[in-house]
């Protein structure tokens, strides 16, 4: 079976409890791990947790975040804390009935703000691809020809995480699977500091055994409605024909209906634009020659068109990129009139670009990416096109 370090991140040939490499004992081994690409990523008791990294003599106490007096409530408890029963949302009273040693912090927003945007450009070092929930939590597209590093997605999550904890001194919990709903379960059920995996072959079962509002949409309304009709977890619902449900549950019943067998087509839709998509590749013999370099171009062309489609974005910049084989770096951009995401105009112009700096220097790397990004709505109008391709 796959297996991987989570500490190490390197794959193990055979399912070990230990990892060979490391010798760490985190290792994460699941049939798909390498099969699956949509994740879900969320942050461990997230304001508590900054709160911690910011004062380390705080590590081991129960913290709890919230306005402390009477009518105060818990935004988030620390794992120390929840131990005693405090929770998000409960009245800072009863928490401290609990809990009576917390140390309670006033949440500093601003803080965890920036902490948040910390954590989300590093997301972005992996794919473009990222809905962001709320602060902490954000859902991620690390399918093929989306995510910007040519590891399989189980990976780079391994090393996203890793470099969450290290470099901005929070920890997250993943979930792996193949589609959003699935993920975000998986990103529950192993906190903190989790890794869990929902393959296709389990999704069904592992659903089953749920209570009904672990499904997406089902909120604590439905549920008592779902409860009156006797209906409490989702092996029940997974029983009853879709007709049944629509019956039942108007709309939300077709809806439902797949959700419950593990199918939800919803795509990851990125919110706010990257400030620029690029792709790029390094050469394993230095390049000189234009023929090599534009078929080069050209393939990176398509990809990056691929990533913008997906990503539902457009570029009104076209960036070359090379470095040279003495490892100095360019970069040499055209502006377009419109923002664009065709390969055929993306390579047109980037080719522009190339054909001013071919001149024998010999090249290790070769890179096209697009800058001023709008949304693929206001892509390459029409009226510029027809129905044309470029050759
Ligand atoms: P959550 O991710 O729901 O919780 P969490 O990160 O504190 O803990 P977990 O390890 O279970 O993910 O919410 C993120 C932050 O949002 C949380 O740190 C504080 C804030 N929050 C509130 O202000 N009120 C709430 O009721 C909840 C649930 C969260
Ligand atoms: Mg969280």
């Amino acid at each position: 079976m796959p297996s991987l370090c989570r500490d190490c991140a390197r794959p193990a040939e055979d399912d070990r409890s230990v990892c060979p490499h490391c010798g760490s004992g985190r290792m994460l081994s699941h049939p798909e791990l390498f099969d699956l690409s949509i994740a879900h990523i969320d942050c461990d008791a997230f304001y508590a947790s900054v709160e911690k990294r910011d004062n380390p003599g705080l590590r081991d106490l129960p913290v709890i975040v919230g306005h402390p007096g009477g009518r105060g409530v818990v935004t988030t408890a620390c794992y120390v804390a929840r131990k005693f029963g405090p929770r998000s949302a409960m009245p800072m009273f009863k928490a401290l009935a609990l809990c009576p040693d917390a140390v309670v912090i006033p949440p500093d927003m601003a803080k965890y703000k920036k902490v948040s945007a910390a954590i989300r450009a590093l997301f972005a070092k992996a794919t473009p691809l990222i809905e962001p929930v709320s602060l902490d939590e954000a859902y991620l597209d690390l399918s093929d020809g989306v995510r910007l590093i040519d590891r399989t997605p189980a990976v780079l999550l391994v090393r996203l995480a890793r470099a969450i904890e290290r470099d901005v001194g929070v920890n997250v919990s993943v979930g792996l699977s193949y589609n959003k709903s699935l993920a975000k379960l998986a990103s529950d059920r192993d906190k903190p500091r989790g890794f869990a995996v929902i393959g296709r072959a389990e999704a069904r079962h592992v659903l089953s055994e749920l209570p009904v509002t672990a499904i997406h949409g089902i909120g604590k309304a439905t549920a008592r409605r779902m409860a009156e009709a006797g209906i409490t977890r989702v092996e029940q619902l997974q029983s009853l024909p879709e007709a049944a449900l629509v019956a039942r549950f108007g709309k939300f019943g077709r809806a439902l209906s797949h959700l419950v067998q593990g199918d939800d087509p919803r795509q990851i839709v990125a919110d706010r634009p990257c400030k620029s998509v690029s792709t790029e590749t390094t050469f394993s013999r230095d390049l000189s020659a234009l023929p090599p370099l534009a078929k080069a171009l050209e393939v990176l062309a398509f990809a990056l068109e691929k990533r913008l489609k997906r990503a539902g974005l457009a570029g009104e910049t076209v960036v070359l990129k090379l470095k040279t084989a003495d490892f100095q770096s360019l970069s040499r951009q055209s502006r377009l009139s419109y923002p664009t995401q065709r390969a055929d105009v993306l390579r047109e112009h980037a080719m522009h670009l190339l054909e001013r700096e071919a001149d024998g220097r010999a090249f290790r790397l070769i890179g096209i990416g697009v800058d001023h990004l709008a949304p693929a709505e206001s892509a390459d109008p029409p009226d510029l096109f027809g129905a044309r391709r470029f050759g």
